[in-house]
């Protein structure tokens, strides 16, 4: 089988680790990506023992530590086929005139300046290749504005508009581009939201049956193995419970 390797951004937790253990296990080697390195150290345990593991520990806010640490990978693990752009967080829910600069800062520097810096220097690779697929995590924040949800929201409508506007630049170039915007999903995500509230963030999702790691991980499996015409461009994906990004049946 054709060697095919794919970098996962914010590999550490959540949705980011599930899936970079999906893509092993559909064959493909693996660039696991985030700050904390004694996570992404632990992650060849949870990889099948034929897959390649190469793991990067930077910030994606730091946009000389992307650049220096994408351009030192070695030539074998140098032609990336697919991309995901995970890497990011909430921090704070609160009215925006209670808002704080460095959450704002936080999530417009992680969640889409960082996904920026990112995709510049693995798209040249995609291009000069003429093939790739990238897929954006963005978010049910991404498609509606909930109460409190302000920069967050503006974050992900953001990664939004990115996308689409990345489907249409790359589109000369064959490369795919897939944005999964996912409702609530149980990860640390809350916790890193309410900073380190484990009550608050544990109430986000009880009362209903939320998405899990694994569920996005599926989907984003098995969207980037549609055959070569086929690109699954835009994917909305709920907890069943979950009707809209404010409306959730805690009754069931
Ligand atoms: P987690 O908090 O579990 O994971 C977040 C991941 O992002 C971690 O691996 C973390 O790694 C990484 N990350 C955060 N900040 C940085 C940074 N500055 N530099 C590098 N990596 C960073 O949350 P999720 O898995 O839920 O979140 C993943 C994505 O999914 C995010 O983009 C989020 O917005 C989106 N999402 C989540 C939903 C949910 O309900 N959970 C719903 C919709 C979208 P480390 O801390 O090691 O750097
Ligand atoms: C995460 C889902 O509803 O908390 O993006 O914004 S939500």
């Amino acid at each position: 089988m054709e060697r095919k390797i794919a970098l996962v951004t914010g590999a550490t937790s959540g949705i980011g680790k599930a899936t970079a253990i999906a893509l092993a296990n559909l064959g493909y080697d693996i660039i696991a990506t985030g700050r904390r390195k004694d996570r992404l150290e632990i992650l060849r345990d949870e990889l099948p023992e034929n897959v390649g593991l190469m793991t990067l520990c930077f910030d994606v806010r730091d946009k000389e530590a992307v650049k220096n640490s994408i351009s030192s990978l070695a030539e074998e693990w140098k032609n990336i086929d697919v991309l995901i752009n995970n890497a990011g967080n909430a921090h704070g829910l609160d009215p925006i005139q209670n808002g704080s600069l460095e959450d704002w800062d936080a999530m417009i520097d992680i969640n889409v300046k960082g996904l920026l810096y990112v995709s510049h220097e693995i798209m040249p690779i995609m291009i000069k290749r003429k093939s790739g697929i990238i897929v954006n995590i963005g978010s049910i924040a991404g498609k509606e504005v909930y109460p409190n949800g302000n920069v967050y929201c503006g974050s992900k409508h953001a990664v939004d508009a990115i996308t689409n506007g990345m489907r249409i630049d790359l589109n000369p170039f064959g490369i795919k581009v897939i944005g999964i915007h996912p409702g609530l999903v149980k990860t640390e995500f809350s916790l890193v939201r309410f900073k380190g509230d484990s009550q608050r963030s544990d109430s986000v999702y009880q009362g209903f049956e939320p998405l899990l790691p694994e569920d996005i991980a599926d989907t984003i499996a098995f969207a980037v193995s549609r055959p070569k015409h086929v690109v699954l461009a835009d994917i909305v994906m709920l907890p069943t419970a979950q009707a809209s990004a404010t409306i959730v049946n805690k009754n069931q």
